[in-house]
């Protein structure tokens, strides 16, 4: 490893040791850079890397709310501004009861490499509260997020930062916090994407990340000479990602025969019913579970087990950390041909060391899942423009873009690894290049 990486992670390490999952990404991302930063002995002389571990900004704000007994309950929240070198910051709000400082600086940082994937002016952020939804009534997440936005909106801007969804964050949650932020603001704007489409949403946001990672997972076979047609196919999760990875894999002639949420998973092998999925989770907002009470497959409980079905495609779409060397051993001994990351993070370094050490194709999150935050881009975009483009128009820029951080990334893989299906490597160099270059030119801020 370079000389000079080593000592920012070592530093990075010291520094915010109680920060495991940021720690987990930097320790990921910044060793794959090794080739670049030997090539530019001047990132050194201008602190570029610690100035890139860094966040530029973290906003901590508690989010006092009354829930329907008339009980008083706080929440902390924070936003995290990571990078602004290539535009405003841009990334989700997460609300789950894990969510932490670390957990949202390694979503940031995430995040900052992904957005500049995508080719679109979008620096990186990301924020949250450790605020669970579910179980609470449409009244109480109403009255949370107006909370949480009386406090966010003054650090927000459709120029300056520009939140989205995520875990736990979906349209009803987007939805409250714009009408919150429009209404303490007096400004109708594209502060937030994910909108509903009756008020500045995109059409395809909902879908988009989802759809992306299919698009992704269909070029890195055609590298191959292969395709999705015919696979079977392992998601996990049941939210926002899963649902739409699924419906496109189907269309695509994937057959998806498992699925999961946080309680456990299951297996349909004539393929799994969306429809029904849609309704038990988008609608009824229960338990994946339900899906037998419908006379439908096999339910069991705990969610990694999941990756013992066997499969030709898995798609993990849930969260951190949710595929480990387990997981990834018994998607080896099942055949397992292609792996991509739909959440932030779900494979394990080990994990994804097995797995491409075996010869499984691995799609990393940060180029595999930025079809969400590219269509937030297209949002931002329409906003702008005060106009809305066809379902048509947004798919065909979705697919383009996909492709082409498929390509970039494998460039980069091969120049700078000597391996095209390197794309781990090669994300986070292709990536970062574009950050490094803009922080370089505007000096050290
Ligand atoms: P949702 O809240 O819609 O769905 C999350 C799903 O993951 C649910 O099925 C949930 O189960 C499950 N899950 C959540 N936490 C855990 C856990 N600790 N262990 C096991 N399962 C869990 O979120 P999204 O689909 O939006 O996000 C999923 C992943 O994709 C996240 O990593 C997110 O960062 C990433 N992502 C999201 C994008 C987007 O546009 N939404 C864009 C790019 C990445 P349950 O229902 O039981 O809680
Ligand atoms: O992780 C992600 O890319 C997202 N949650 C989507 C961010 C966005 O701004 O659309």
């Amino acid at each position: 490893m370079n000389a000079y990486i080593s000592r920012v992670l070592s530093g990075l390490k010291e520094k915010n040791a109680h920060e495991k999952e940021f720690v987990q990404a930097a320790e990921e991302m910044l060793p794959t850079l090794s080739a670049v930063v030997d090539n530019h002995p001047e990132y050194e002389k201008t602190g570029l890397l610690e100035r890139f571990v860094e966040p530029e900004r973290v906003i901590q704000f508690r989010v006092p709310w009354t829930d329907d007994s008339g009980t008083v309950r706080v929440n902390r929240a924070f936003r995290v501004q990571y990078n602004s070198a290539i535009g405003p910051y841009k990334g989700g709000m997460r609300f789950h009861p894990s969510v932490n400082l670390g957990i949202l600086k390694f979503l940031g940082l995430e995040q900052t490499i992904k957005n500049s994937l995508t080719g679109l002016p979008m620096g990186g952020g990301k924020g949250g509260a450790d605020f669970d939804p579910h179980g609470k009534s449409d009244g109480e997440v109403m009255r949370f997020c107006q909370s949480l936005m009386t406090e966010m909106y003054r650090h927000i801007g459709f120029d300056t930062d520009v939140p989205a969804g995520d875990i736990g964050v979906g349209k009803r949650e987007v939805a409250y916090m714009f009408g919150q932020y429009k209404r303490i603001a007096g400004a109708f704007n594209g502060v937030l994407t994910g909108k509903g489409l009756s008020f500045g949403g995109s059409v395809g946001r909902t879908e988009a990340t989802g759809y992306g990672l299919c698009y992704f997972a269909q070029e890195m076979l055609k590298k191959r000479g292969d395709s999705l047609r015919g696979k079977t196919c392992v998601i996990s999760g049941s939210g926002n990602v899963a649902v739409y990875a699924a419906e496109k894999a189907t269309q695509m002639g994937a057959k998806v025969i498992a699925m999961s949420d946080s309680q456990g998973y299951i297996v349909d092998e004539s393929g799994i019913d969306l429809d029904q999925i849609k309704s038990i989770k988008e609608i009824e907002r229960a338990r994946i579970s339900e899906y037998t009470a419908r006379g439908k497959g096999v339910y069991s409980a705990g969610s990694s087990g999941i990756w013992h079905v066997p499969c030709d495609i898995a798609l993990p779409c849930a969260t951190q950390n949710e595929l480990d060397l387990e997981g990834a051993k018994a998607l080896v001994l099942g055949k397992v041909k292609l792996v991509a990351e739909g959440a932030n993070m779900p494979t394990t370094m080990d994990a994804t060391e097995f797995l491409t050490a075996n010869g499984v194709l691995f799609g990393p999150g940060k180029a595999a899942n930025a079809g969400g935050v590219s269509v937030s881009g297209l949002e931002m975009t329409q906003n702008a423009m005060h106009l809305s483009w066809t379902k048509e128009e947004v798919d065909t820029k979705l697919q383009a873009i996909m492709a082409d951080i498929c390509k970039n990334a494998s460039v980069a893989a091969k120049r700078y690894a000597g391996n095209e299906e390197d794309y781990v490597t090669g994300a986070n160099i292709a990536g970062f290049l574009k950050v490094a270059e803009a922080m370089m030119a505007q000096g050290a801020v």
